[in-house]
């Protein structure tokens, strides 16, 4: 109790890198570091984004700002469902679409002739800004707006005065609803309906938000607050800093490669982390025709790994449909998400453990390497200065199986580690090689086979300063279902003529429930987009599965695709035939396997 009241108080003063008077200093901060903002942001892990507007009454996903103010006009809106299924999901926030690129403000706005005021739903009174931030605040969640600079509809986009009509666009939607915790702007910028393109000001845009919310972190694709993750699939890279050089870079056309979004700049100027956004159905906005589409369990599970657990934020899409509610399909989905997610992590595994380094800063109880197995956030475990690589052993007092390792480290010192590997003993008391990675940042969930072992060894081996880690735990999901097949974890995969099959053999008659196919990273040597499918156990006789099968969506998204099958099959070998790819050719291939 003593020692974690210390421990806090300690961590708290360090926090403000302050110096604490327990004897050793904590370490000096290393580049940049989040501000406090950026920090409570971080936490958060999980936000829901909502997709609603014009498009939700089309069916397209970038309006043309030519549509009837009355073609919005939702028949029984509640955003107390929006914000009571995002609280049962975990979620901490709800970012809104307030307005889309096609210009329409689901606010009165007083500077704009297309918004909720000129459309007959609630007789012109409504508001959807007023009831979601009324409902977010019901159910403790924070409030946050995408406002898009690309405006279709007015009539002065492309000219200086646009940027002074955003500008008090701006002012309305964030002077008069309480805190706005994220400003989410997207970098799109085409032409008005003057046929002109415009120069955004940002100076303006950013110098208006924190007037009137100094606490919001602002989104786009060099921040200032947080980062565009470079794809729209809800991945980050498997190496992710939370630091971006944006000298020379703008948001949209402008950006930095899109690699470097996904990654990061080790030694990045700017503390500017990354966020995730991905829908749970192909589109941004609802549709019919998608409801057999939503996102499956297991896709939304991969999410979740490759973004919170990547040192990223994940902003999961949920858009309304057209009554202005949130759909079963996708609200059951939700719940089976947070409550796989809830099963995967309830125990931690490493519970009772005691662990112990190779270097401890000072020697001193205020940074021994135990800090790391406490729920505090704000105790951690510190080496020496100049002590860039060290080891911690955790003993768990017996045999325990597992098959996620998380790993947190303390960024209001910076992120420093650039290295680390993770080894398990095992019942003969042989280390082994569990995992190689290479960022932790804020947090870090690495995916390995299922392992059983009483002591797991973090080596950091290359910290651009003494390692500082705060957080540990490992946990058993038994719910990602289990591959079996390849995967190349670099993307340096084939590329192959579009007249050649996939074929995979197993070795031996295994039973499968679906099967995967992942594209190279952004599509290059193009994908497959239709397919025949056929399996045999002996690699002679050919059982047709699929015929001319559409992967969809693909071209625009290619990211892997995975297919169960309506029952399970004993196969030993799968043929995957392309029928048509998206470069004439060739189709590229990192990844191709059974479900199972
Ligand atoms: C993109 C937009 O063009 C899409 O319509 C969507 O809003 C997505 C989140 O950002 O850049």
């Amino acid at each position: 109790m003593t020692r974690n009241f210390a421990n806090t108080l300690c961590g708290l003063l360090a926090g403000s890198a302050s110096l604490c008077s327990c004897g050793t200093d904590a370490p000096a901060p290393y580049g940049p570091v989040p501000t406090p903002a950026q920090l409570e942001w971080q936490k958060m892990e999980t936000n829901m984004f909502c997709h609603f507007g014009p498009n939700t009454f089309t069916n397209a996903e970038w309006g043309t700002g030519q549509e009837d103010e009355n073609v919005f006009n939702p028949t029984a809106m509640d955003c107390r469902q929006w914000a009571s299924i995002a609280k049962a999901a975990g979620m901490k926030g709800i970012i809104i679409t307030a307005k889309h690129h096609d210009g329409f403000c689901l606010w009165p706005n007083p500077v704009s002739r297309h918004t909720v005021a000129q459309s007959s739903w609630k007789d012109g009174k409504g508001d959807v800004l007023r009831e979601l931030s009324d409902a977010c605040r019901e159910y403790g969640l924070k409030f946050g707006v995408y406002i898009s600079p690309w405006d279709r509809n007015d009539p002065a986009y492309g000219t200086d005065e646009y940027n002074e009509v955003f500008r008090q666009t701006l002012s309305s939607a964030l002077g008069n609803y309480g805190p706005v915790f994220e400003q989410w702007f997207d970098g799109a910028c085409g032409e008005g309906p003057n046929g002109k393109v415009q120069v955004y000001d940002w100076d303006l845009y950013h110098g208006t938000v924190y007037d009137l919310q100094p606490e919001a972190v602002i989104f786009s694709d060099v921040g200032p607050g947080c980062r565009w993750i470079g794809n729209e699939a809800g991945y980050a890279g498997e190496t992710c800093w939370s630091t971006l050089d944006t000298a020379g870079f703008a948001p949209g056309t402008a950006a930095p490669a899109t690699e470097s979004l996904n990654s990061g700049n080790p030694g990045g100027e700017a503390w500017i982390p990354g966020e995730a956004d991905v829908s749970i159905r192909p589109g941004w906005f609802y549709k019919d025709s998608e409801n057999d589409k939503v996102k499956t369990l297991s896709e939304l599970l991969g999410i979740y790994y490759a973004s919170v657990g990547r040192n990223s934020l994940l902003l999961l899409n949920v858009p309304p449909d057209r009554r202005g509610l949130i759909c079963g399909t996708d609200s059951l989905r939700l719940m089976e998400f947070r409550s796989a997610l809830d099963k995967i992590f309830a125990e931690d595994l490493s519970d009772g453990a005691i662990a112990e380094a190779t270097s401890v800063r000072g020697g001193s109880k205020r940074f021994e390497a135990s800090n790391i197995l406490d729920d505090n956030y704000d105790s951690y475990w510190a080496a020496d200065d100049g002590v860039n690589e060290a080891s911690i052993v955790v003993s768990l007092g017996g045999m325990r199986t597992f098959n996620r390792i998380m790993l947190q480290e303390y960024i209001p010192f910076g992120q420093r580690v650039a290295e680390f590997s993770v080894d398990v003993r095992d019942s003969s008391g042989t280390w082994r090689r569990a995992a190689e990675a290479t960022t932790i940042g804020y947090k870090r969930i690495l995916l390995t086979d299922r392992l059983t072992s009483d002591a797991v060894r973090i080596n950091i081996e290359k910290s651009f300063a003494c390692p500082v880690l705060n957080g540990f735990g490992l946990y058993m999901d038994e719910i990602t279902g289990e591959t079996e097949g390849w995967d190349e974890p670099d993307d340096s995969g084939n590329v192959k003529k579009s007249s050649e099959p996939l074929v995979l053999d197993l070795g031996k008659t295994v039973v499968a429930e679906g099967f995967y196919y992942t594209p190279k990273k952004r599509g290059s040597g193009g994908c497959i987009i239709s397919y025949d499918l056929e399996f045999s156990t002996d690699g002679k006789t050919w059982t047709g599965m699929y015929s001319d099968k559409l992967f969809e969506n693909i071209v625009n998204n290619p990211v892997r695709q995975a297919v169960r099958f309506s029952e399970p099959v004993e196969l030993r070998y799968l043929r995957l035939t392309p029928l048509r790819t998206s470069a004439e050719e060739t189709y590229g291939v990192s990844g191709f396997g059974i479900l199972k």
